[in-house]
């Protein structure tokens, strides 16, 4: 089982310009990268892109023990490749999967979806998942700092600091010795910065994104080969990565981790989503999946020809 080995399955490079900065926000690195994309068509135009992540080792977390305790101690994490979407969930995608749809508090087709809880966002990858017959979920935490890293060990995916050029936070607010920036107020249309060097797009600021893990207050016996960290005692709360367009940019570090409770859907709470294998009808729990699938979805290609 791999994810390229399915000759059904059609992958897409794409090219693009990968940035680092200083200390002082100044530009110093330019580099051409790519990646290899699955695209999902979703209906009317909509379209979820699944950027193929190589494996690899890293160091998650931050060296050191006093100021940030929730990311220590450092650890090695092996990840085996998988799949993660270049944006944050959109609007215009959400309304294709969802019957429903949340209050938002910054609408805009091609803006991340915000006000979902960590069950609505489950819910999402449940529905896509029926749809597409791939069994799509959410990113496990160690997955989605291995993705925001992109083989980087500094704070940003972009280097030392952000700027306001590079990501969507508060800029009023500095990392380093950066020039402040702007304020948005707002959340930004997924991919109005430049990538890392994956191919993902917004994984610092725009918006909170959570992850499949039950929250543990540091990584004492964290799992070490990227799979998701559940026995949390009982607990509720559940992992939140990235920081939002409301934080300082310190919030917005590839290590940060917010704990929230997964029924909170509050203003700057949105999600990616990810896949372990492009092999068809993964999903558990359901009998009969093959024909569900294949009835979904011939019932939604006939919707789409409406
Ligand atoms: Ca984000």
């Amino acid at each position: 089982m791999g994810l390229q080995a399915n000759p059904e399955i059609e992958f897409v490079n794409e090219e693009y310009e990968v940035l680092q900065v200083d200390k002082n926000g100044n530009i110093n690195d330019r580099q051409r990268h790519q990646c290899q994309k699955y695209i999902e068509k979703l209906g009317d135009g909509v379209i979820l892109e699944m950027v193929l992540i190589p494996p690899g080792v890293f160091g998650m977390g931050t060296l050191g023990s006093g100021e940030y305790a929730e990311e220590c101690p450092y650890h090695t994490v092996r990840i085996s490749s998988f799949l993660m979407n270049k944006f944050p969930i959109t609007q215009e995608q959400w309304k294709a999967v969802m019957n429903w749809e949340p209050p938002y508090r910054c609408k805009g087709p091609k803006r991340p979806v915000d006000r979902v809880s960590w069950k609505d966002a489950v819910e999402f990858c449940k529905r896509l998942s029926k749809m597409t017959g791939y069994a799509y979920r959410l990113p496990h935490e160690a997955e989605w700092e291995y993705a925001c890293r992109a083989g980087t060990a500094t704070p940003f995916h972009y280097g030392d600091t952000l700027t306001t050029d590079l990501a969507n936070y508060v800029g009023e607010h500095t990392y380093q010795s950066e020039p402040k920036g702007i304020y948005r107020h707002g959340s930004t249309d997924a991919g109005s910065f430049p990538p890392n060097a994956f191919g993902l797009y917004d994984m610092h600021g725009n918006v909170w994104e959570w992850c499949a893990d039950q929250w543990h207050a540091n990584y004492v016996g964290a799992p070490t080969d990227g799979s998701v960290w559940e026995n949390g005692n009982g607990t509720t709360d559940r992992v939140m990565r990235g920081g939002s367009w409301h934080e300082p940019p310190g919030n917005c570090r590839s290590a940060i981790r917010l704990k929230m409770d997964e029924n909170e859907a509050e203003d700057f709470f949105g999600f990616r989503v990810a896949l372990t294998s492009l092999d068809k009808c993964q999903i558990t729990n359901q009998g009969h999946l093959t024909n569900v699938v294949e009835k979904i979805k011939s019932m939604f290609a006939n919707r789409k020809s409406e």
